[in-house]
């Protein structure tokens, strides 16, 4: 999608600092980072929302989940855990309309969400 801003930086037209990338999807460093690990996955398929996903997408979106976990591990939160969030349409808190899964780590996170 042309005027989504996560598909133009899967295309590189926006720049962003990319720790993980592959045919399916793309890990990026969040641009205002509400913890110390704060990265984002995201599929290279336009999906608007957890919630536009179609079954076809089951298998996409159990590898984005996977490579979140790992990910997080790698950035150093194996030991003691992070935070996974999908922030799903208004009411949700998503603000940007292309799925994502927010990794949240290197602090103690609060529940419930406010
Ligand atoms: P959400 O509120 O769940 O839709 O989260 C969207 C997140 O995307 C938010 O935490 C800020 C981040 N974000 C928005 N625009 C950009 C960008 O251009 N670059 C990066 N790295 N992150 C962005």
């Amino acid at each position: 999608m042309s005027d989504c801003i996560f598909c133009r930086i899967i295309k590189g037209e926006i720049p962003s600092d990319t720790i993980y990338e592959d045919g399916d999807m793309l890990a990026f460093r969040d641009i205002t980072p509400q913890a110390p690990v704060h990265f984002l996955v995201i599929p290279k398929k336009h999906i608007g929302s957890l919630m536009e996903a179609e079954r076809e997408d089951a298998s996409l979106l159990g590898k984005l989940l996977h490579k979140a976990g790992e990910l997080a591990a790698e950035q150093g939160c194996s030991e003691r855990g992070a935070r996974f969030v999908i922030n799903c349409k208004s009411d949700g808190g998503q603000t940007v309309d292309h799925l994502h899964i927010h990794v949240l780590g290197g602090r103690m996170m609060m529940w419930p969400p406010g």
